[in-house]
């Protein structure tokens, strides 16, 4: 009995042992502080087969230990350098209010806004909160990241719901969402990039592209 026991003893020590080589591994729930909730507008009235309905508040996203917000006060460039409201250091100035003031409005049709990271970073999880004031879809998100500010090379696209190609970028196959305080994350597969580039086409209330907020969770890679 008393060999037994020694023997358990040293098998636990080596699994004590073992356990740093897989610190890296470990995983902890990224801490996203959610702005407050809209209860203005009209419900919805909109429905596509794409679209995705969740009445469930979004479940933690796990992502490796050490994961932080990399893109607070970033530099944001746009398609449209001459936003109709607000302006693009907004994007990720940390204000994710509903309010009007929050807003950036950008021109019609397809237009994107593109987070310089400074460096490259493991990418975790990309937040987008187009417009939470009241319930509206976007059309066309398309979400890309690349180490190539002009987007020409070696570039991975992360979410993309364009089911018919109108952007021209691609056939995407995720879903259509309503919008929401929650923000839309994106998974962002640990892949390597500097930049962030974020493309959206109109809404189900007016052809305009609007953004409060843009954030980037990841690790810097160098
Ligand atoms: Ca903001
Ligand atoms: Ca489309």
């Amino acid at each position: 009995m008393k060999r037994i026991m020694i023997t358990l003893i040293g098998t636990a020590v080596v699994l004590c042992a073992a356990a740093p080589a897989f610190a890296e591994e470990e995983l902890a729930p990224l801490k996203i502080e959610l702005p407050e909730k809209s209860f203005m507008g009209t419900p919805l009235d909109y429905w596509s087969e794409q679209l995705e309905f969740s009445f469930k508040p979004r479940e933690p996203f796990m992502a490796p230990a050490g994961t932080e917000l990399v893109s607070k006060g970033k530099p944001v460039t746009s398609s449209d350098k001459t936003p109709s409201m607000g302006k693009l250091s907004m994007i990720t100035d940390g204000d994710k209010g509903f309010q009007e003031k929050s807003i950036v409005e950008l021109d019609r049709g397809l237009q994107w806004v593109q987070i310089d990271l400074e460096k490259k970073h493991e990418i975790y999880a990309i937040l987008v909160w187009h417009y939470h004031m009241s319930e509206r879809v976007y059309f066309d998100v398309i979400v890309q990241v690349s180490n190539d500010p002009d987007f020409t090379e070696g570039v991975k696209t992360l979410f993309n719901n364009d089911h018919d190609n109108s952007s021209g970028l691609g056939v995407g196959k995720d879903p259509e969402y309503i919008e929401s305080n929650e923000g839309r994350l994106i998974d962002g597969k640990g892949k390597v990039a500097r930049y962030v580039r974020l493309f959206s086409n109109g809404n189900t209330e007016n052809e305009r592209n609007h953004y409060i907020e843009v954030e980037v969770w990841g690790i810097p890679a160098e």
